[in-house]
């Protein structure tokens, strides 16, 4: 059963192997811990919703690798699929019937997709979108919004989310005057924050690219009209709406958030869960736009591994089971862990939120709705390191960081929920004498 952190010698020493040859022992900022206070874990295995580190401590995990993981780990037909991929070969740099499957999946299950190309990450995902939208409306602004982050290419560390948040460097070393001289930044969920862009310099926009569920400050739903609105002002501007669902993507509904609130960009971003765990990216929308990449169109964009046989496996068998059947049972137990810590919150009297859209979750330490990342980084991010520790010695391993989402797993049963819920109460009960 789920142990907690009974030691972590093996994982001390693994870290202090890799600190002398990774810089910070880590390959990416977010897993050195630094906003929680803890030293880092290294992970032996894992199996449906459960972790287990190199010192042999299990854990419920809500990481879920930041998303991809949304049948669990190791889920046994995702790895049977793989196995098979795997004897046929890793990679040809030559085309393969997979990439066409998934292509033709994901186009099934979102209409505004037409066509749509591989990559290997979130981030080259968005930066091949964003020149291909300069490229089709032949002007260089983008528009982002303070707190989502769309992957680590200079144009977007500006008021980045997720990482550059937690390490509170939202702009980055290394980032030219020049790189960022295109992006402009607006404030998530307000619309005259856009619109006044848009009547500063709206016939040089190209692009508005949102986070449609930003889950990279914490989990922050668009309020009602926000998306429509985006649209309406793209539409009437000319510029393209991207929506970057490489969290939210076949993660919030069958669809993605496009289908949950039933707005329509011109391009959509995906990766985490189309990869089923392995490296993947993508971005796709209207043929007309899409026509423009080579080796069709002028717009250069190239990758050795996209497309590549075993990860277009492992997402395609991700996808197939996902069904809409599943997704309702997702929702009711992310539904139950949302009532069930919000009771809890209430029980013991903290001053802390809940923010949920379908099975991203994040627990703010706020008395207020958290509505963007003004907000997300007035929260008590100290009492969350708290909060971190505490579920962590109790066998629950969260996001390392107020500014990510919680992600629950097909895995993720009754009793786990339970187990979870239980657990925070015990911890948020401890904070109210602090
Ligand atoms: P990658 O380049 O990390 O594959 O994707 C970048 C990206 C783009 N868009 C959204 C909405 C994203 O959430 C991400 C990456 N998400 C973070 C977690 N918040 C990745 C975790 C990490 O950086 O280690």
């Amino acid at each position: 059963m789920v142990s907690g952190v009974r030691n972590r010698r093996k994982s001390a020493e693994l870290h202090q192997r890799a600190a002398a040859v990774i810089p910070g022992g880590v390959n990416s900022p977010v897993r050195a811990f630094k906003a929680v206070g803890e030293p880092p874990l290294f992970i032996r295995h894992a199996s449906g919703c459960r972790l287990w580190d190199v010192d042999g401590n299990e854990f419920v995990d809500y990481i879920g690798s930041w998303g991809p993981m949304i049948v669990g780990h190791s889920h046994p037909e995702v790895l049977l699929a793989v196995k098979s991929a795997v004897d046929e070969g890793t990679s040809y740099g030559i085309s393969c019937a997979p990439e066409v499957e998934l292509a033709e999946e994901v186009i099934r299950r979102i209409p505004s997709i037409e066509m749509i190309r591989f990559v290997n990450s979130g981030t080259e995902a968005a930066m091949s979108a964003v020149r291909l939208a300069r490229a089709f409306t032949g002007r260089t602004k983008v528009v982002k919004f303070a707190g989502c982050y769309h992957g680590h290419a200079d144009c977007f560390l500006v008021a980045a989310g997720s990482g550059a948040a937690t390490l509170g460097e939202p702009d980055s070393a290394g980032v030219t005057p020049g790189s960022v001289r295109d992006t402009l930044t607006a404030r998530f969920n307000d619309l005259d924050s856009v619109a006044q862009l848009f009547a500063r310099t709206g016939e040089d926009i190209a692009a508005v690219i949102v986070e449609p569920v930003a889950g990279n400050m914490g989990v922050i739903p668009p309020e009602a009209g926000f998306l429509s609105g985006l649209r309406e002002l793209c539409s009437r501007h000319r510029a393209l709406l991207i929506f970057d669902e490489v969290m939210t993507g076949f993660r919030v509904a069958y669809g993605g958030a496009q289908a949950l609130f039933g707005v329509t960009p011109d391009i959509t971003l995906l990766g985490k869960i189309i990869g089923g765990g392995l490296p993947v990216g993508a971005f796709g929308g209207r043929s007309d736009i899409m026509a423009m990449l080579t080796p069709i169109g002028s717009v250069y964009q190239a990758g050795t591994l996209s497309g590549n046989p075993v990860a277009m496996t492992a997402g395609l068998a991700t996808l197939r089971l996902m069904t809409e059947v599943e997704y309702q049972g997702l929702e009711e137990k992310s539904q139950r862990l949302e009532e069930g810590l919000t009771e809890a919150i209430e029980r013991v009297g903290v001053t802390a939120r809940v923010q949920r859209v379908g099975s991203m979750v994040t627990l703010f330490f706020s008395r207020d709705r958290v509505r963007n990342f003004d907000d997300a980084r007035h929260s008590d991010h100290g009492r969350y390191a708290y909060f971190f520790r505490g579920m962590l010695a109790r066998g629950v391993l969260l996001p390392p960081s107020g500014y990510e989402a919680c992600f629950l797993s097909t895995a993720h049963d009754a009793d786990t929920v339970r187990f979870t819920i239980e657990a925070a109460r015990v911890v948020l009960g401890e904070m109210t004498e602090r």
